[in-house]
């Protein structure tokens, strides 16, 4: 386990365990609550503004899963670990590490493939797993930035249920375009659900710089706060989230995703619809008619209107 206790400068080690199965990670730091039902996860390359190489999105990965499965934790929180300590710039993440781009991908460095890491992993858009995992999580994730979101980092907040910016140091621009790369899934199109079509094309076609204010003006994020009581803030949130009902929030979160994703919305929501009619006794009956060999008997179970 590591011995860091403070990761960022607005991090409150008191409030944090490390999660054990970050143990051995060098691109994020992973904690959860003393309560255990929060996870904290964060980008930690600070020099390059938070940029993810592959290796990050593996950790990363790893991280959002092991906080999915997670009976525990029922909010998951998002950010960047700062300030640089070359320039003291802040970071939520800047997208794509562009110095290990390759024509097919990003690439593990030799030494990364030479200490284990299988070169057939090289040269995935991984990071659209990862999408996957927050956007499909039965989990609120709530992106809390402390400074840029940039490119892949940016589609990264656009994924998460909410978006909570520090408004002295947040940043939101998107790059994509500029560096010859595009996120055309939910970094561009569901963004545009999220901001409207217009201001979504402007974003990605001048490529300017937002500040939190304006990106909250424009409906990007839910909320700015001072940069200090930022990661409080989020905390403050998760908790209020934990306080609602577990099944509520899944079935919501499901649902307002159900619109935008199609057949694959319907799977996710309906699996969970699934998984509450198995605990119903009618569903029971069902079960037990087949074991037992007999007719079902649905004649406790009205048709509702
Ligand atoms: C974030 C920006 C705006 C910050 O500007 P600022 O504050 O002036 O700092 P800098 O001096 O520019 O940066 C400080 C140091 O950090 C390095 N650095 C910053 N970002 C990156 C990065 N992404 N990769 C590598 N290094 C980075 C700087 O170079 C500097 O170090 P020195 O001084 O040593 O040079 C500004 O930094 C900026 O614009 N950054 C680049 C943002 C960017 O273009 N990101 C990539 C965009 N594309 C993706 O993320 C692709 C995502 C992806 O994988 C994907 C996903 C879905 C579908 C497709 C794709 C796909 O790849 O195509």
């Amino acid at each position: 386990m590591s011995e860091r206790t403070t990761v960022s400068d607005i991090f409150d080690p008191a409030e944090w365990v490390v999660a054990p199965v970050s143990e051995g990670f060098t691109d994020i730091t992973y904690h959860l609550d003393v309560e255990g039902r929060v996870a904290r996860i964060a980008f930690d390359r600070p020099e390059v503004r938070n940029a993810f190489r592959p290796k990050t999105v593996d950790e990363l990965y790893i991280a959002l899963d092991d906080a999915r499965q997670n009976p525990r934790v029922g909010v998951v929180l998002i950010t960047g670990n700062g300030p640089s300590p070359r320039d003291g710039g802040w970071a939520f993440c800047s997208g794509g590490d562009q110095r290990i781009r390759g024509r097919d991908g990003y690439k593990y460095s030799e030494e990364e493939t030479a200490a284990g890491i299988d070169q057939a992993r090289s040269g995935r858009l991984h990071i659209l797993e990862v999408q996957r995992l927050i956007r499909f999580m039965p989990k609120v994730v709530i992106a809390v930035v402390p400074g840029w979101a940039a490119g892949g980092g940016h589609s990264l907040h656009v994924v998460c249920d909410l978006t909570i910016a520090s408004a002295e140091h947040g940043r939101f621009k998107q790059t994509d375009a500029d560096v010859g790369s595009f996120d055309a899934g939910y970094g561009s199109a569901y963004f545009a659900r999220q901001v409207g079509q217009k201001f979504a094309r402007e974003v990605f076609f001048l490529a300017e710089e937002y500040s939190a204010q304006r990106a909250y003006e424009m409906g990007a994020v839910n909320r700015v706060v001072p940069h200090a009581e930022l990661e409080a803030e989020a905390l403050r949130w998760a908790r209020v989230i934990l306080g609602k009902s577990p099944t509520a929030v899944r079935m919501l979160k499901f649902a307002f995703n159900a619109v935008d994703d199609g057949l694959v919305g319907q799977q996710v929501f309906a699996g969970e619809a699934t998984r509450l009619a198995y605990a119903s006794d009618e569903a029971v009956e069902g079960r037990d008619s087949f074991l037992e060999k007999r007719d079902p008997d649905w004649s406790a179970f009205p048709y509702h209107f």
